[in-house]
C-alpha cells in the first residue's frame, strides 16, 4: 500500500524532506494531472496546487461578490479574505486523530480543509449573505454546512463552516476541489483569533477559570455583534 504522507518528513521549520515516489498506479487514479515519472516533491507540490487553484477560484468569487455589492450599497460586506492550505504536519496530525491511514487517498477523501479560506465580515447579516450567494452559484457544491453562530460551541467559538466542492477547470479537464469557508464577524474573529494563540501557549497550563473567561469575552462578542446588527438595520445598511 503506497503510504505517501507517513513517507513525508516533516522537519522542525516546516519544510517537507520528500523521501520516496509514488507508484504509478496511485499517481493516475488520484492526480490524473501528473506525468507518470514525476518525483516525490513534484507531486506533493502538483497535489498542493490542486487545492491553491481551488483556493484562487473561491477567492475571485468572493471578490466579485463584495466589488457588486459595494456598487450597488456603497459599502463592503466583506472586511477580508484569508487562506491557506494546510500544513502537512497539520494534516498528517488530523489524520492520526481520526485513525486515518495516511495515503494521499485517504487525504482526498476525508479532510475537507486542506484549502481553507477565511471570510470577515462587519456584521452577522453579512455572514449570511455572502455565504447564500456563494452557495448558489452553479459550479459550486455543499458539501456541508456547520453553523456555529446559530449553535456556538461549548467554549464560546462562532462561525459559520462550509464545505463546497468547486469546480476547476484545467488545460485539459475539469476538477472539483473540496474548499472549507469559515464566515464570521469582525467580532468573532477577534475572538478566535486571540483564544487561539492563547490556547497554543504550551508552557502554561489552560485552566478551567481561564476558560470561562474566554467564553464570557465570546458572550461579549455576541452581545455587541447583536447590537451593531440592530444599529445596521436601523440605519438600512444590512
Ligand atoms: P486550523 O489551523 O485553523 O486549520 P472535521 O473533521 O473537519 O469535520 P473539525 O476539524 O472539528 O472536524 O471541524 P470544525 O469544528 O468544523 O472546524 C475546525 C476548524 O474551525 C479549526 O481548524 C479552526 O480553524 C476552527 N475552530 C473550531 N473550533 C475552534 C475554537 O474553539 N477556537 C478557534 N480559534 N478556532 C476553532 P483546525 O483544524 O483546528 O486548525
Amino acid at each position: 500500500m503506497n503510504n505517501i504522507l507517513s513517507r513525508l518528513n516533516t522537519k522542525k521549520d516546516g519544510e517537507v524532506e520528500f523521501i520516496d515516489v509514488v507508484s504509478e498506479e496511485e499517481a493516475e487514479m488520484l492526480l490524473p494531472l501528473m506525468a507518470d515519472d514525476l518525483d516525490m516533491e513534484k507531486q506533493y507540490r502538483q497535489i498542493m496546487f490542486f487545492y491553491e487553484a481551488g483556493i484562487q477560484q473561491v477567492t475571485a468569487k468572493l471578490e466579485i461578490l463584495n466589488k457588486e455589492f459595494q456598487y450597488c450599497n456603497d459599502r463592503n460586506p466583506i472586511e477580508n479574505i484569508k487562506s491557506r492550505v494546510k500544513t502537512s504536519d497539520s494534516i498528517i496530525g488530523k489524520m492520526k486523530k481520526k485513525r486515518l491511514p495516511l495515503t494521499i487517498s485517504c487525504m482526498m477523501r476525508n479532510i475537507y480543509d486542506v484549502a481553507g479560506v477565511r471570510v470577515v465580515c462587519p456584521f452577522i447579516s453579512d455572514v449570511y449573505h455572502v455565504a447564500r450567494m456563494l452557495m448558489n452559484q452553479t459550479d459550486v457544491e455543499v458539501i456541508r454546512v456547520k453553523d456555529y453562530i446559530e449553535t456556538p460551541k461549548d467554549n464560546g467559538y462562532r462561525s459559520l463552516h462550509l464545505i463546497l466542492m468547486v469546480d476547476v477547470f484545467f488545460s485539459d479537464q475539469m476538477r472539483k476541489v473540496p474548499i472549507e469557508i469559515q464566515l464570521r464577524t469582525i467580532a468573532m474573529n477577534f475572538w478566535a483569533s486571540t483564544e487561539h494563540q492563547l490556547r497554543y501557549k504550551k508552557e502554561k497550563e489552560f485552566t478551567q477559570e481561564m476558560h470561562k473567561q474566554l467564553k464570557r469575552c465570546a458572550d461579549l462578542m455576541a452581545r455587541a455583534d447583536r447590537k451593531m446588527q440592530r444599529l445596521a438595520e436601523n440605519l438600512s445598511v444590512e
